[in-house]
Order: C-alpha cells, then structure tokens, then sequence
C-alpha cells in the first residue's frame, strides 16, 4: 500500500477533477502490475495496472489508494475490470466520496466474492486524497499556503526587492510543490508587484498548473508574463463585479478563464472563489501570496497545509510581513498547525505544517 501510495502521490496535479490514484497487483509476493491514473484523470489506476499484470493477475492481490470505482463514465467501472481480471483481493484505504461510487465500489466486489479489505494506511490516504475529498464534500479544493520569507517572516523590504530572499535549491523545492498542485494561486499585488510566470519549470510536466489570480478589480498588467503565455498555460481570473469591462474583453480576449466573484468587504470573498475554483474542477491550489490574500485565506480558515522557506536574513519592522493583519486579540483564536516536515535547503529551511483541527 506504501508503494500504492507512492505512485498515486506521482498524480497529484496532474489528474484533477478526478483523484490522482495509485495500484499494485501482487501475485505470490511478486509486483506483476503498478498503475497512477493518467493526466486529467483517465484512464484509471486499476487498468493500467491490469493491463500489465495480463494473466497474472488471476488471484491476485490489487491494492488500491481509493475504493475502486463502481460507476459507467467514460470508462467502464474498475470494479468490474478488478473481478473480471479474477482478482481475489483488493486493499483499499478509503471509501470513494464521489456519490457516483461511495460504497458501490466495494459492495460490487463483495458480491462478486472478491475478498475486501480496508482502513490499510488510511491517514496517509487521507492527506493524499484531501484535495479531492474537499471538493466532493465541501465543494473547495485543498489550500497549501507558501510563505518564503526572511528568518523574522518578512517577504520584501520597505522598497519592495524580494529577489531573492532564499536560495537557488528552495526555489527548485518551489516548482516540485507547484508541479504537485493543480493550480498556482497569487493576489493582484503579486501578480503587479513581481510580474510572475507561475509556471513549473525544468522539471517536465505534463500538464502545467493553472495559474489563478484574484485581482477584484483585474488591475492587472496586460503587458506581462501571465498575459503573453495566457493562451498556452492557462489563466483564471477571480475578479469582483466592479470590475472595468474593458479589462474583462482585453482578458478574454488573451484566453484567459473569467470568474466573476462575490466581494467581502475590499476584498473578493474568499469562501466564493474557493467555491468556484472547486466547481471548475480544481482539488489542490498552491498559494503564493501575497500578504493580504494569505490573511484572507488565514482569517477564513481556508488553509489546509503551509509551506514555509525560511531564509538566515533579518529584514527588520519596516520589511511587508507575509501576512497581513489578521485582526485577531486572542492567541488561541490565531490558526494552528501542526508540523509534518523539516528540511535544509542550501541556506534555508524549509517547513510543512497541517492544520491542527482542535
Ligand atoms: C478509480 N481509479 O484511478 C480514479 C478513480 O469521470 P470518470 O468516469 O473518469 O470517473 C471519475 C471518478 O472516478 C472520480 O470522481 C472518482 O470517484 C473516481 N476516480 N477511481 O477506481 C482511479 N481516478
Ligand atoms: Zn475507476
């Protein structure tokens, strides 16, 4: 299930809307058969893994990292190619959330006197499949947060240099998480203030991430790097109602997505462009500022995991912080997280934390 796993992790941002999945056949203690569901989400786990085991995979052992889906799309239920192909047991962590499936899944195989058995590493499971379990059951995709800062958390000094704070490996380390999330996510400030690309680079991925920004008032540099390759990788906008409708046609014009969104307060709602991120079929964004945008997914506890680079250089009081004002009085009222993750980088540090839920 590990090695499962492993190979369903290598999906990740590369699969979405659907749940980027991981299979290994074992026949008498032998892999005959490994499968991660393909770019965009087809074809699934389990057929690329029978496809290679052939005959071999007759009373075998699949493991799955989700419950094998049972539903007719545009492939025909894996549950059914699991039985067909004689398969006498399949370990799978978690049950589907996608309504089509949850429980079918494993209530078919049962039928079919195919040997089930669940629960096999299921927190691992759960972090990898967060994303997707998110917007099947929550209707919003997973948030990682990015903060690269100096050691006393600041993202640029007074004047606004930012190039570069942390080193030449932790920016390498920032394009693998890019790589691994459907979407990269900045506010206007960011998209004006450093002018992007957002891209994943010298790595080799099949699909780029989505680029996303939200700007309420798309006040946004129509001369620069997300607006020249807008056709290419895409662009999607969460822009508020306001917003200028020539700006609207020049972006629609360059290809990008437009996502008219609710407001809250000066800023776009946080809540609603998750919601409609979610619905376009996004499960993983990787946030990378700035401040305000990491305040208002903070203050709305829309932050699932944070990633933070910490670089040996002190900024000083008058630096931007890399958060702005949360507004809190209280400390147990500030969102914690729980560390999962550290690692040297060259000169940094870098941290993953998850959010404590209590
Ligand atoms: C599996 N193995 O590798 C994946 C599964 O649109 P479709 O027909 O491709 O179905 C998408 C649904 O299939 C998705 O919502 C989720 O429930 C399941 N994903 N299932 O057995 C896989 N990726
Ligand atoms: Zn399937």
């Amino acid at each position: 299930m590990a090695l499962a796993l492993s190979l369903g992790r290598r999906g990740q941002g590369q699969c979405w809307p659907n749940p980027a999945v991981g299979c290994v056949i074992v026949r008498d203690g032998r892999i005959v058969g490994r499968g991660t569901t393909g770019p965009g989400g087809r074809p699934h786990a389990e057929p690329i893994a029978l496809a290679q085991a052939g005959d071999l995979a007759r009373g075998a052992t699949a493991y799955v990292t989700l419950e094998p889906c049972s539903h007719h799309g545009q492939t025909p239920p894996c549950a059914d190619a699991l039985i067909a192909a004689g398969i006498s047991r399949v370990v799978a962590p978690l049950q589907d959330s996608d309504a089509r499936v949850s429980g079918q899944g494993f209530e078919r195989l049962r039928l079919h006197e195919v040997e089930v058995t669940t629960g096999v590493l299921a927190d691992q499971a759960a972090r990898d499949h967060a994303g997707f379990f998110l917007k099947t059951e929550q209707g919003r995709p997973l948030v990682t947060l990015k903060l690269a800062s100096s050691f006393d958390g600041r993202i640029a000094t007074a004047t606004g240099q930012s190039k570069w704070i942390t080193g030449p490996q932790a920016r390498r380390a920032v394009h693998a998480l890019r790589a691994r999330h459907d979407a990269v996510m900045v506010g206007a400030g960011t998209a004006r203030a450093d002018d992007p690309s957002l891209t994943v680079r010298d790595l080799g991925v099949t699909r780029q991430p989505v680029r996303v920004v939200i700007s309420r008032h798309l006040d946004l540099p129509l001369m620069g790097q997300l607006a020249r390759g807008a056709g290419e990788v895409p662009v999607w906008l969460c822009h508020g109602a306001g917003a200028d409708i020539e700006r609207i046609r020049a972006w629609d014009g360059l290809g990008a997505k437009l996502l008219p969104c609710a407001a809250k307060g000066v800023q776009i709602d946080p809540h609603d462009a998750l919601r409609q991120l979610g619905a376009a079929g996004l499960t993983r964004i990787f946030c990378e500022g700035g401040s305000a945008l990491a305040a208002s997914l903070l203050a709305e506890d829309l932050v699932d995991e944070l990633v933070g680079f910490s670089a040996g250089l002190a900024i000083g009081a008058e630096g931007l912080p890399a958060i702005g004002a949360l507004g809190l009085s209280r400390l147990d009222e500030a969102p914690r997280f729980k560390l999962i993750e550290t690692r040297a980088l060259g000169p940094d540090v870098m941290t993953r934390w998850t959010r404590a839920l209590d």
